[in-house]
């Protein structure tokens, strides 16, 4: 997008989101009484009326449905799904060519060599729980989106210019990537991932038994290549991880710091901990040589008493959930999940602990007790935190400096207000609420329950996520949002932080392959060929779309061909998207404005079959289609 559509977009937003408040107030009236005007602003926005734009894109995780969502916040209006660790059938994601390299090129060679056996190319499912944007000085940049896999130990990456995966590496030596945060400072930098699941550091399959060979590994990624910088082998396992403000530490917690194997074993102690990643130190270990080598990663050993400088292991209480760095750059709160506590972290005391031989405790500067179940914490970056009581079914309004008073022995009650929510919520989080440019606006509730806040949809249910306006001490619930399995995270990023483009560049990167296989054959994409072109069995079909027509309205192959078709939409204009359908083929892809988009397969079905145009792109979107005529064998 050019500067110049830029600021257009903005001076829309901002025209509108004045309309919006100015009809608002003017509204109120009877209510003015009750409400602050920022009130009033806050909540009416939440109803947008038709055509209005949101004030912040939501990024959504959605679990074991495995895409990335878009909303519109705070209207909670679904914008779109962006596949990632799933096959979709709308967009062809898991069948193209293009979207295939980018699921298969970050697999390890034992991976590939496990599906193959299978039949598969990669997997097709994935649990996709925490989503954050890369950072730069402290807040988003709009670059990129990052998120984790936990069912297959994935990480992957979003552009934000064209809201599509680029990139998904699998981690070696770990199992299970969980946490995951983007460095905050001075950028991303790297991307900090937990493996959840402890294995043996050698897993093969000699080891089941023995709790001493089990280790748990933390991986830095490089945000720019997305290949793995780093790993540190660790005592425990990992939850979830976050780090400060500064670039100089990352943590993550540990439900299992007991390495127990089963329920009982996991939930035997009274303390588990917080393990601090000291960045520095590791980069210096590094280049002191102290790391083995294992699967082409280098792996420092920061096991617990290795009086080693890269990690330091802090006592928490009980099974510690979620971790969130507070935007005052100070203050960490760490979720007890199974203890009413949040554990309150001093960033400027970690350096103590590195250096000399502080007390791991030390850096603990607050621990309220909250209610039942802590999970996550959100910030409104005025000194106050909001925390998620899963088995309450509460969300907690907590003031940040009254708890570290009472902790210091004064009698004040840090608590400011609760409010219920419907019903046990997990994450939850704020309108900018991870950054230092936190705004305190609204906050999201994501609740793993919805029972009876909707119609009946059978034995299983939506979640509710509800929408709750935090302008004012006494917390408001205004909007329930159902939503399919199973989004875990969200962020809500400003939308002037946000700008995608509105059609392709012609030189993108995505369909490199497809360019370098066209100039092979003396074609330029943007034509396409009258011809299909063959090369012994393989036959490149080379398209066009503009609508309401393909460049070929007929094209043949033989039986038992490898055929490749590529498409070049040439049109483009806004969301005139095509899409290519083969009948009884299987196949369906999305050709966007001013993209290349390409599909192999093997016509071993003799016959007629229509293609067809499967976006509804035109009046004559129905004659959109053409023929494929497979010769049968021998002919
Ligand atoms: S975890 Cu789901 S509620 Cu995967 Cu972020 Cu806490
Ligand atoms: Cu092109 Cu429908």
């Amino acid at each position: 997008m050019s500067e110049h559509d830029n600021k257009l977009n903005i001076t829309r937003r901002g025209m509108l989101g004045a309309t919006a408040t100015g009809a608002v107030l003017a509204g109120t009236g009877l209510g003015s009484t009750l409400m602050t005007a920022k009130q009033a602003s806050a909540a009416a926005n939440a109803n947008l009326e038709p055509g209005e734009l949101d004030e912040y894109y939501g990024f959504w995780s959605s679990g074991q449905t495995g895409e990335l969502r878009i909303l519109g916040f705070p209207s909670m209006r679904e914008l779109m799904r962006v596949p990632v660790f799933n096959r979709c059938s709308a967009t062809g994601w898991g069948q193209t060519n293009e979207s295939l390299k980018i699921m298969t090129d970050g697999l390890l060679p034992e991976t590939k060599e496990f599906l193959a056996k299978r039949g598969m190319k990669t997997y097709d499912n994935g649990d996709l729980h925490h989503p954050h944007m890369s950072f730069t000085d402290g807040t988003y940049d709009g670059r990129y989106l990052f998120m984790n896999d936990k069912a297959n130990t994935r990480v992957a990456r979003v552009r934000c210019d064209v809201m599509k995966c680029d990139k998904i590496t699998e981690i070696p030596n770990a199992k299970a990537i969980h946490g995951l945060r983007p460095q905050k400072f001075p950028r991303t930098g790297y991307v900090f991932a937990n493996g959840e699941d402890e294995t043996p550091l050698v897993n093969d399959g000699t080891v089941l038994d023995d709790p001493s060979q089990y280790v748990n590994i933390f991986t830095a990624l490089d945000g720019d290549t997305m290949e793995v910088a780093w790993q540190v082998i660790v005592s425990g396992n990992l939850d979830n991880t976050d780090c400060d403000y500064q670039g100089k530490y990352a943590y993550s917690t540990s439900y299992n710091s007991e390495m127990g194997m089963n329920l009982a074993e996991m939930t035997e102690n009274e303390l588990d901990h917080v393990v601090v990643f000291n960045l520095a130190e590791i980069e210096a270990g590094i280049e002191a040589g102290d790391y083995q080598e294992l699967k082409g990663v280098k792996v420092l050993d920061g096991r617990k008493g290795q009086n080693k400088k890269y990690t330091r292991y802090i006592p928490i209480p009980n099974s510690p959930h979620g971790i969130n760095t507070a935007p005052d750059g100070k203050h960490v709160c760490i979720n007890g999940k199974l203890s009413p506590t949040v554990s309150i972290m001093d960033v400027t005391k970690l350096d103590a602990l590195f250096d000399g031989d502080a007390d791991p405790r030390s850096c603990i500067v607050g621990e309220p007790q909250l209610g039942l179940g802590p999970l996550h914490t959100a910030y409104d970056g005025q000194g106050n935190a909001f925390t998620t009581l899963f088995l309450d079914s509460q969300i907690v309004k907590w003031n940040i400096d009254k708890a570290i008073e009472a902790y210091g022995g004064a009698d004040v009650d840090p608590i400011i207000s609760k409010v219920d929510v419907h019903y046990q919520p997990g994450h939850n989080s704020t309108t900018m609420g991870e950054t230092k440019e936190a705004d305190g606006k609204w906050l999201i509730s994501m609740n793993k329950f919805s029972k009876d806040r909707f119609l009946n949809t059978g034995p299983l249910k939506p979640e509710n996520e509800q929408l709750i306006d935090i302008s004012s001490n006494e917390m408001k619930v205004v909007h329930d949002g159902p939503t399919f399995a199973e989004p875990h995270d969200s962020i809500m990023v400003r939308s002037d932080i946000v700008n995608p483009v509105n059609v392709w560049d012609r030189n993108d990167v995505t369909w490199e392959d497809a360019r370098k296989q066209a100039e092979a054959d003396g074609i330029d994409l943007e034509d396409g060929a009258e011809e299909p072109i063959r090369d012994g069995n393989k036959v490149r079909v080379y398209m066009t779309s503009q609508a309401p027509t393909f460049s070929l309205e007929k094209f043949t192959v033989k039986q038992g061909d490898e055929v490749t078709v590529y498409i070049t939409n040439l049109d483009d204009v806004d969301d005139v998207t095509h899409g290519f359908c083969l009948g009884n083929y299987g196949i369906a892809m999305e050709v966007a404005p001013m993209a290349t988009a390409s599909v192999t397969f093997t016509a071993d079905r003799p016959g007629v079959h229509w293609f067809y145009c499967q976006w509804f792109c035109h009046a004559l979107h129905m004659e959109m289609r053409g023929r494929m005529l497979v010769e049968p064998q021998g002919a």
